[in-house]
C-alpha cells in the first residue's frame, strides 16, 4: 500500500491542524477521483479510505497549566510515525495497518485492590471528568521526541472513583491483544498482552493522563484508540495504548519491556539525560519534524522537563539503580 499513499506534506513545514485538515480534504477528493479511473478493486479503495478515515472531532478544553512554548508536532508525524508492535515494528506499519482496530464496542476493566471494581464502556468512561487539553513532550526511549497536544482527563479522576484499598501500592496496564485485529501478535517481539505499570503515587500524579484524543479528535487507532495512558516524564513505553484493564496491586508489575529485556527497560523508565541506555546515550533527543530531516539534536531535560512537578516522587533514591 505504500506506494498508494499520497504524501501528504513535505515535513519542512510545521503544519496547524486546520491547514492540514483543508490539504486533506481536498487530497482525499483528489484520490478517489484517482482510484475510479484507475478502476482499482473496491477492497483497495476501502482500504485507502480508511487510511485517511474522516477524524471524529473531540471537544475539550485547553489547560493553560500544561501549556507549551515548544511548536507542537505536526498532526502527519505524530499519528504517522508510531510506535504499535501490535502492528508491526516499522513506524509506518500503525498508520497503515491499525485501521483493522475495532474501538466500538470497547470496555475498560478496573479490577484488583480497590473497593469497587468496575467495568467501563468507553463513552461512559470518557464522560466521568471534564475533557482537557494538554500539551505534553513526548520522548521515546529509542532518542526521539515529539510534542504532543494529548486530550483527556487526570487518571486520578478514575481512580478515585473504584478506590483503591490501604495495601494497594501499584497499578498494571493492559492492552488489548488480539491477533484478528492485530497482525503484529503473531510475533514474538514481546510478551503479549503489553503490559505496563506505575507506582500508585505516579498513577495518581495530576501529569498522569487518561487519554482519550489528540489534536482536537479522537485517537487515531494507531495512537492507542479508544482509552490510553500518557505519562510525559517517562519513556514513551510506559504509555500503554488500547487499553482494556487497570489493576490495582500490591506487587510490582511484571511489564512487557521488562520481560523482553529487563537490564535495558527498567520499571521507572523516568526520562534521564544522566543515565544511558546500555546501549546508547540518553543524553539527547532529535525533535520529530522539526523542519528537516535531519534536525539538530536537543538536549533531553530531566523527568523530559517535568522536574519540578515529579522530582519529588523520587527524593533519596537512587536513579541508577531505579532506572
Ligand atoms: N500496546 C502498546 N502500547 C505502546 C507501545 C506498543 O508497542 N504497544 N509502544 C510504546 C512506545 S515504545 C511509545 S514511544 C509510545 C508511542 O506512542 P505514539 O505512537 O502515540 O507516539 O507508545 C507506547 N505504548
Ligand atoms: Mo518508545
Amino acid at each position: 500500500m505504500r506506494s498508494l499513499r499520497i504524501p501528504l506534506i513535505p515535513s519542512s513545514e510545521i503544519t496547524p491542524r486546520h491547514v492540514f485538515e483543508a490539504r486533506r480534504g481536498f487530497l482525499r477528493q483528489a484520490g478517489s477521483v484517482a482510484l475510479a479511473a484507475s478502476g482499482l478493486t473496491a477492497s483497495l479503495a476501502q482500504r485507502t479510505q480508511a487510511e485517511t478515515a474522516p477524524a471524529v472531532k473531540l471537544a475539550a478544553k485547553p489547560n493553560p497549566a500544561y501549556a507549551l512554548a515548544e511548536q507542537p508536532t505536526p498532526y502527519k508525524d505524530v499519528t504517522g510515525y508510531n510506535n504499535f508492535y501490535e502492528f508491526g515494528t516499522d513506524k509506518r506499519d500503525p498508520a497503515e495497518r491499525a485501521h483493522t482496530l475495532k474501538t466500538r464496542p470497547w470496555t475498560l476493566q478496573v479490577d484488583g485492590l480497590v473497593k469497587t471494581p468496575m467495568t467501563f464502556a468507553i463513552d461512559d468512561l470518557i464522560k466521568i471528568a471534564p475533557l482537557e487539553e494538554r500539551v505534553y513532550r513526548h520522548r521515546c526511549v529509542e532518542g526521539w521526541s515529539m510534542v504532543v497536544p494529548w486530550i483527556g482527563f487526570p487518571l486520578a479522576e478514575l481512580l478515585q472513583r473504584v478506590g483503591p484499598t490501604g495495601d494497594a501500592k501499584y497499578v498494571e496496564f493492559t492492552s488489548l491483544a488480539d491477533q484478528k485485529q492485530m497482525p503484529g501478535i503473531g510475533s514474538g517481539v514481546l510478551d503479549w498482552p503489553y503490559r505496563e505499570g506505575l507506582r500508585l503515587d505516579e498513577a495518581n500524579h495530576p501529569l498522569t493522563l487518561l487519554t482519550f484524543g489528540l489534536y482536537g479528535e479522537v485517537l487515531p487507532p494507531q495512537n492507542g484508540a479508544p482509552v490510553r495512558i500518557v505519562v510525559p516524564w517517562k519513556y514513551g513505553f510506559k504509555s500503554a495504548k488500547s487499553i482494556v484493564k487497570i489493576s490495582l496491586t500490591n506487587r510490582l508489575p511484571l511489564t512487557s519491556w521488562n520481560r523482553t529485556a529487563p537490564e535495558e527497560y527498567g520499571f521507572y523508565s523516568n526520562v534521564n539525560p544522566n543515565v544511558d541506555h546500555p546501549r546508547w546515550s540518553q543524553a539527547t533527543e532529535r525533535r520529530i519534524g522539526a523542519g528537516t530531516l535531519f534536525a539538530p539534536k536537543q538536549k533531553t531535560l530531566m523527568f523530559n522537563g517535568y522536574e519540578a512537578q515529579v522530582g519529588q516522587l523520587y527524593a533519596g533514591m537512587d536513579l541508577r539503580k531505579f532506572f
